[in-house]
C-alpha cells in the first residue's frame, strides 16, 4: 500500500496526567501515515483522487485542541479513528504522539505512544427465534450502521431455517451481513454482546431460544483461538443457515483454514446432506 506522510507536526495542546499540564499546555509533536492508494491520483494529476494532508493536519489540529485527554494514548487513538472515519480513502494509520517536555526530572529526548489501526472486513451472521424475530434482527442492524467504527455494510435477505443442533425450538430468521471495522476482533464481540443484550438475551440454556444471536463468521483472513473467542467461526461450515446467506454477499470469501471459498463449503454441505 502507498504512504502519504505527515511529520512532527507541532501542537500545543493540554493534555497529561498532572494537573499543572492541563493548566499550563505544552508542545506535542504528532508523526502520521496514511495508507492508502495514491496510483489513481499520481495518474491524473487530481487531488481528489487522493487525501488533501492539509485537511488531515487541520483535523489532528482541531482533536489535539479541542480536548483535553490524560493519556498520549488516548490523543493516538482519537487522531487514529478520527482520520479513518473522516477519510474514506484511507484504508489504515499509523500514529505516533510524542511529548518531549513530559514532566520527568530525568535527561529524555521525548516519550511517545505509536500506534496502528486500520479498516478490516468482517462478516457477521446474525439469528433469531423468539418473539418479534425480525425486529430484533433490524434493530441490530440498524446499531451496527449507526457505529461510526463500522462502514460499508452489505446485508443477505433473511431466511427461515429450522433449528440446527437442539431442535426442541421455535425456527428460526436468519441471515449474515458484511461490513468494514477498525475495532478489533474483541472490541467488535463486545459491541455485538451490548447488541445481544439491549434485545433481552439471556444465556441460560447453550444452544437454547434466543431473541438475537451475533456471531463473528470471519475477520480478514484472522485466525483466533482465545477462550473468548473462535474465528473463523467453529461450526459455520455444518450450518446451512450461516453459509447460505454469506453466499449471497460474499461468495468468494475464503476460509483461510480450509482454504475454500464460502460457495464451496455450501456445496460441500449441500452433497453430505
Ligand atoms: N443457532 C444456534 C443453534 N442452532 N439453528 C438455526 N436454524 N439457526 C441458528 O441461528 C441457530 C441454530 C446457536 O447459535
Ligand atoms: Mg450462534
Ligand atoms: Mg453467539
Amino acid at each position: 500500500m502507498d504512504e502519504i506522510h505527515i511529520d512532527n507536526l507541532k501542537i500545543f495542546a493540554h493534555h497529561g496526567v498532572f494537573q499543572h499540564e492541563n493548566i499550563n499546555g505544552q508542545y506535542f509533536y504528532v508523526n502520521a501515515v496514511l495508507y492508502t492508494d495514491t496510483e489513481n491520483a499520481g495518474i491524473s494529476d487530481n487531488l481528489e483522487l487522493s487525501t488533501d494532508y492539509g485537511s488531515v493536519c487541520c483535523l489532528i489540529r482541531d482533536i489535539m485542541t479541542g480536548n483535553t485527554f490524560r493519556l498520549i494514548e488516548t490523543v493516538a487513538e482519537r487522531i487514529a479513528t478520527g482520520i479513518l472515519e473522516k477519510f474514506p480513502l484511507v484504508e489504515g494509520v499509523e500514529i505516533e504522539v510524542r511529548k518531549p517536555e513530559a514532566p520527568m526530572e530525568m535527561d529524555f529526548e521525548s516519550v511517545s505512544v505509536k500506534i496502528r489501526r486500520s479498516w478490516h472486513n468482517t462478516v457477521i451472521a446474525f439469528g433469531s427465534n423468539l418473539g418479534d424475530r425480525k425486529a430484533y434482527i433490524e434493530n441490530a442492524i440498524r446499531e451496527i450502521e449507526e457505529n461510526s467504527a463500522i462502514k460499508d455494510i452489505k446485508v443477505s435477505s433473511f431466511i427461515e431455517t429450522e433449528p440446527y443442533g437442539y431442535t426442541e425450538q421455535p425456527d428460526f430468521l436468519n441471515g449474515a451481513l458484511i461490513c468494514r471495522t477498525y475495532l478489533s476482533p474483541e472490541k467488535l464481540l463486545e459491541f455485538l454482546h451490548t447488541i445481544e443484550n439491549e434485545a433481552g438475551r439471556t444465556r441460560k440454556v447453550h444452544w437454547g431460544a434466543r431473541t438475537l444471536d451475533l456471531d463473528i463468521i470471519f475477520y480478514d483472513d484472522k485466525i483466533i483461538d482465545t477462550p473468548a473467542l473462535t474465528v473463523p467461526h467453529i461450526d459455520m461450515c455444518n450450518r446451512y443457515f450461516v453459509l447460505k446467506p454469506v453466499s449471497e454477499i460474499v461468495p468468494y470469501y475464503r476460509h483461510p483454514v480450509f482454504n475454500m471459498t464460502v460457495i464451496q463449503l455450501l456445496e460441500r454441505l449441500e452433497r453430505n446432506d
